[in-house]
């Protein structure tokens, strides 16, 4: 054996000897188990509009807005307060009636919802304030207009969409200027919505020297027009202005063409869809309509191809609206880091943010800071913005969209 190979053999039994006297192997002892990820801390919204009825696809569309918000939030595991929050969205139908408004607001209350996106409807969502602010829960309506809500005095609560007292004149000063009418007929559906926008077109149509006829009124059900339109047709009207939905305008429209009232119709934001082609088939087409607020045409691109993507389906009127309300509450809690309403509401108030619908401020009542008020008319079956009214400023959508 030569000298090398001996000092290897004698290493290795050296090597085994050493194995062989080392201590037993003892099993290892299990790694102590990673303690289990914070559970995230559950946070309610509330969102509300009628789900059921004439005016359900509007409903649908605010509730879809705001839960694409939502999902959003929750995709991007947002921490609050050190802990982890997910965000959930209790969505609740008030069938735009306001006794049930009333008793779905309750219902969210009970439930501690930290804020509320909604109503749709003036009707539903000034009583259901009431409930709100004396529980101390913000509240943001993407739709509702009647001036009256945010002239209460309610600290917590705000809406992002303009008011009936701006889109009115709007509409009827929009209405002078292209039909120059002498004699304007005005129907509401006796909603807060409706007959509030209705006095506001009357005031502006009066100021500028124009005859307005005798009220005539429905109800948001109404179906069946034609006795009040008889009436109307032997005024001779040159326009026609209806305060009310679209459920109730389209068949308005249809039936006055079918009496052969060959007055222009001009309409508010509840009426200012494309459900009005759907219901009022060709009878829609040259209708004048606004809405307290920039076209869907206008809103983010970002949210429009999100929105379609979740829901299979375009945007229909104040979905951004409702997306911006939900945001907002989100972003005010972000803010202080807190989800306590009576903490984050002092961010809600002093907010800036750049929502799909724009530039959101609020003033000290609620209401959103130089909101837009678009004009439409109704082309090939589809609501085509016609002017973006900002600032005394009037935009096409492609100038409105060149200053974004
Ligand atoms: N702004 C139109 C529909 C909602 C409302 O009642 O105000």
């Amino acid at each position: 054996m030569n000298l090398t190979v001996k000092t290897l053999s004698l290493s290795v039994a050296a090597a085994l000897v050493m194995m062989g006297c080392g201590k037993k192997e003892e099993p290892q002892a299990a790694a102590p188990a990673a303690p289990p990820p914070p559970q995230p801390v559950v946070v309610k919204i509330g969102h509300v509009a009628p789900l059921t009825g004439g005016i359900a696809h509007l409903g649908k569309d605010n509730e879809n807005g705001a839960r694409l918000a939502i999902e959003e939030a929750n995709a991007a595991n947002l921490q609050i307060g050190g802990k982890p929050v997910k965000f959930e969205l209790l969505a609740e139908d008030d069938q735009a009636d306001p006794k049930v408004g009333n008793t779905v607001a309750q219902k969210l209350v009970d439930a501690k919802v930290v804020g509320v996106v909604g109503h749709l409807n003036s009707g539903t969502t000034i009583p259901a304030s009431a409930i709100y602010q004396q529980a101390g829960i913000p509240m943001i309506s993407g739709s509702a207009t009647n001036p009256a809500l945010t002239e209460q005095g309610f600290k917590g609560i705000f809406r992002v969409v303009g008011r009936d007292d701006q889109q009115g004149p709007a509409v009827a000063n929009y209405l002078v200027a292209s039909a120059k009418p002498k004699t304007v007929a005005i129907i509401d559906d006796a909603t807060a919505y409706g007959e509030g926008l209705a006095n506001e077109v009357e005031k502006t149509l009066k100021a500028a020297g124009i005859k307005v006829l005798p009220r005539e009124k429905g109800t948001d059900k109404t179906a069946d027009w034609k006795a009040v339109l008889t009436k109307i047709k032997g005024k001779k009207p040159d326009a026609v202005f209806y305060g009310g939905m679209d459920a109730t305008g389209g068949p308005l429209l249809k039936q006055a063409r079918e009496l052969k009232i060959g007055a222009t119709f001009a309409f508010g934001d509840g009426a200012c869809t494309d459900k009005m082609a759907e219901l009022a088939g060709e009878a829609a087409e040259g209708l004048i309509c606004s809405q307290a607020g920039i076209p869907v045409q206008a809103a983010g691109a970002n949210f429009t191809q999100n929105y379609k993507a979740k829901f299979g389906i375009d945007p229909i009127l104040y979905a951004p609206f409702t997306y911006d309300a939900a945001k907002l509450l989100i972003e005010a809690m972000k803010k202080v880091d807190s989800t306590d309403p009576a903490v984050y509401l002092p961010a809600l108030q002093s907010i800036e943010f750049k929502g799909a619908s724009g530039a959101i401020r609020f003033d000290e009542k609620g209401d959103r800071k130089d909101a837009e008020m678009t004009i439409f008319t109704m082309k090939d079956g589809k609501i085509t913005p016609l002017a973006i009214i900002k600032g005394g400023q009037s935009l096409t959508l492609e100038e409105y969209a060149a200053k974004q």
